[in-house]
């Protein structure tokens, strides 16, 4: 590796593959040639490596370094102390090993959830697992994800795994040859498709969406956002208050039924339940019918509206397609389910473009086909702590040790963490109610973090340890649905004293005489030979060239066979319901469910249902705000790079609202405005937008958190931070996802002195 001479080298990133190299002292980054649409988000990096954002060495906390560990309010408050890597160490084996001989492993969070960086070795989820699976015994885990916290819960129930329903079912191959109706709940934004976890080589859902369009296939989008769909689908704009889409999908059931448009011979043949969901349709159940005109009083769209929309579903091969968004929003799982049973209504669940594909659109992995050949990750090891949270559920377990909670059928009770170690994500910016995690993060006796950045995560830890980027490092990108693996050669020198988290955690488990078991022997160019092989022999096992490891890192990429587009598990069942059931109690596809209604929870019962959500606009709070994913960046990563800082208005996060919301509020095109609601307040720039429904303001996430003042005790973001804002709680008692995506609150001029913002700027010392 030479930062002088101007070779380009490949790489890969979660939002794409590339080619990077050195020209006049600065780092250039291309897209790979074959990316028929590259994310603007990879220029983040050339401005990202050497960003003063970026830690240089170990740090420890002041108080900790003093009077040790134990649980403190000081953090996110208290100057840091650099020391050297031997110091910051041996602290930390001495305090890992304290917590485990005291209160043993399951005194220890290691949930540690984020998205990390693309490559299959020094993914860092992976590496914090092996090493406290190793040193420790185990740790306390965390289950799901944000992003499909209710979704991921409920699919198994009612239709079979969650990636045979996201992953492995309609392609935007199929799409384009057969699709005559597409009902995006959500949209298919392609700022959400410029990224899947691991890396994409090729974006294809825009030309995707272009050519469907050509052909004559009709998208409708149903949201509050305009722009949730791409202009080239040149679809309709059902705008929908947010949070009702239960209530539409219900009313359009309600026209099938009536006007005798459901496909009954499927619903007896293929699904179990039908019987005890058609008296809640009817109103025979609780006496409210859920017909066109009672679901147009809660979504706002026109009953007619409703009514020609189902009849034109029932016309045509018809996809019924939902984005996160939907379900990360409280009663989530309710949207998933009822989308599936409409679906089932139609009757075309199997069949090439139609039916019902969860998620396609909203990370680049769906809507693909899947590789032919596995690719290896690093072994984890074994965890002998049985203790876990739903990852949403984070504050309440540091909060309230001891505390019984519900999720999916269980009764369990949080742990009593006293060590919490993250490496590779970011809580400060995924997590809901941020002061609420500022406190739950006080409580604890010891926080370590790796990060390569100064994210608030990093400034609320008391041991922080400086980690490469991944152009400071080699490693293998893939995944299972994209068809490149990519040697994703070193681009820079690590930053300051930055290490690998395999050589962190290599440093840690010789420390706690357990270093062999760690490693193995390998280093890290050794244990990418050893990831490598598995591809390489199922390859050779096929009769397809199967390069050496040597080769393939020669050529800098290796293209995957693939699997036949075969629509998947459901499919096979549409096919022949007896000889391809579905892993579902029933083997079928669950209207109702009896396991779910065995479990008693009121907030998600045995059929989908329309349950009213509790955080609704309201006197003091009178518009909704969409959380959503931003477009310059992936979450919270670099958002001090190029592509992200030049987002930003006088410094701050850009909020939009509808031209009337903001006239009504005496808000101009580029003001400086304070979001606020009981939870908590930030700033923002304005911008005024048609593109979003009158009544609703749209933040997206990644600002890093910035307290103005953080002796505060629910300090204001002065960069624009949508998590101070969002609710702390479960989707239900079944999922016990995260519902950061909506929320209620005020909007107003802010005309103080302008605070200035300081979140890329390293801590004061
Ligand atoms: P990232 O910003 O990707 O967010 O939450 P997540 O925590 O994944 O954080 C990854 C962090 O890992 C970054 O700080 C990065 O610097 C660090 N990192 C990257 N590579 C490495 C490495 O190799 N080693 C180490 N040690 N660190 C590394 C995302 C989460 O946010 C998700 S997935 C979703 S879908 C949610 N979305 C929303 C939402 O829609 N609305 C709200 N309100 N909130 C959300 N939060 C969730």
């Amino acid at each position: 590796m030479t930062e002088q001479d101007g070779a380009m080298r490949p790489h890969a990133a979660h939002w794409g593959a590339f080619r990077a190299g050195w020209q006049n002292g600065a780092l250039v980054v291309e897209p790979h040639p074959a990316d028929p649409d590259p994310s603007p988000i990879l220029q983040n990096f050339p401005e990202a490596l050497r960003h003063r954002a970026r830690i240089a060495q170990p740090m420890v906390r002041r108080g900790w370094l003093e009077h040790g560990p134990g649980p403190s309010t000081a953090r996110g408050r208290e100057a840091f102390v650099p020391v050297s890597w031997e110091k910051a160490l041996a602290l930390l084996a001495g305090e890992l090993a304290r917590v485990r001989d005291s209160h043993g492993p399951q005194a220890v969070f290691g949930g540690s959830y984020g998205w990390a960086s693309a490559g299959r070795f020094h993914h860092a989820q992976s590496q914090i697992h092996r090493f406290l699976n190793i040193a420790l015994g185990g740790y306390v885990r965390s289950v799901n994800s944000y992003s499909a916290g209710a979704s991921a819960v409920i699919i198994p129930h009612i239709l079979g795994p969650f990636e045979a329903v996201t992953r492995r079912n309609v392609t935007w191959e199929q799409i384009v040859g057969h699709t005559g109706l597409v009902l995006s709940f959500g949209g298919m934004a392609v700022k959400n498709s410029a990224v899947a976890s691991g890396g994409v080589s090729r974006h294809v859902e825009r030309g995707a969406m272009a050519a469907a369009a050509a052909r004559g296939t009709r998208f409708v989008l149903i949201g509050p956002l305009k722009d949730d769909l791409p202009e080239e689908a040149g679809a309709e704009w059902l705008p929908i208050t947010p949070g009702t889409d239960t209530a539409l999908m219900l009313g359009m059931a309600h026209t099938l039924l009536a006007e005798g448009l459901h496909d009954t011979a499927f619903l007896a043949t293929h699904c179990t339940g039908w019987d005890r969901f058609a008296p809640y349709l009817t109103g025979a159940a609780d006496g409210q019918p859920k017909d066109a005109a009672w679901a147009s009083v809660h979504c706002g769209i026109p009953a007619g509206r409703i009514r020609q929309l189902a009849r034109d579903a029932a016309g045509t091969r018809t996809l019924i397609s939902m984005a996160h968004s939907l379900q990360r929003a409280e009663h989530g799982e309710q949207p998933v389910w009822m989308a599936a049973v409409l679906a089932a209504m139609l009757g075309q669940i199997g069949l090439p473009g139609g039916g019902y594909n969860y998620a396609l659109g909203a990370i680049a992995h769906y809507g693909k086909r899947a590789n032919a050949v596995p690719i290896a990750g690093l072994p984890q090891g074994r965890n002998g702590v049985r203790d876990f949270i739903p990852v949403a559920r984070v504050s309440d377990m540091l909060l309230n040790p001891g505390a019984p909670f519900d999720y999916n059928g269980q009764r369990l009770a949080y742990p009593d963490i006293k060590l919490v170690y993250w490496a590779g994500g970011n809580p400060f910016h995924h997590h809901q109610d941020i002061n609420r995690l500022r406190r739950a993060f006080a409580r604890v006796d010891t926080l370590v973090v790796h990060e390569s950045a100064w994210t608030a995560t990093a400034r609320h830890a008391d041991i922080v340890l400086p980690a490469t980027l991944s152009l400071e490092r080699e490693d293998i990108a893939g995944s299972p649905n994209d068809p490149l693996l990519v040697a994703m050669h070193q681009l820079a020198k690590p930053f300051g004293e930055a290490r690998d988290d395999y050589a962190i955690f290599a440093g840690l488990a010789e420390r706690l005489g357990c270093g062999d078991a760690f490693t193995e022997g390998r280093d890290a160019r050794g244990w990418l030979r050893h990831l490598y092989e598995t591809t390489r022999a199922a390859l050779a096992e096929r009769g397809e060239a199967a390069p050496s490891f040597e080769e393939f890192w020669q050529d800098g990429e290796l293209a995957l066979p693939q699997a036949p587009d075969d629509g998947g598990i459901l499919r096979a069942f549409r096919e022949d319901p007896a000889a391809n059931p579905l892993p579902t109690p029933s083997g079928r596809i669950e209207i109702f469910s009896e396991t779910i209604a065995g479990f008693g929870y009121d907030d998600c019962p045995g059929h989908p249902a329309w349950l009213a959500p509790t955080d609704t606009p309201a006197p003091g709070a009178p518009l909704w705000l969409v959380a959503n994913q931003p477009a310059t960046r992936l979450h919270s990563q670099l958002d001090f790079g190029g592509t992200s800082a030049a987002s930003k208005r006088r410094g701050r996060e850009v909020v939009r609202l509808h031209p009337q919301d903001a006239a009504a509020r005496g808000i101009a095109e580029g003001d400086i405005v304070r979001l606020h609601n009981a939870r908590g307040a930030c700033l923002a720039a304005a911008a005024l937008s048609e593109a979003v429904m009158p009544g609703v303001v749209q933040l997206a996430t990644g600002a890093w958190y910035d307290p103005e003042d953080p002796n505060d005790e629910n300090p204001l973001c002065v960069h624009g931070n949508p998590n101070v804002l969002t609710r702390d709680m479960g989707t239900s008692r079944l999922a016990q996802g995260c519902t950061g995506q909506l929320t209620a609150l005020e909007v107003e001029k802010f005309t103080g002195n302008l605070p200035p913002v300081r979140a890329w700027d390293p801590p004061a010392g």
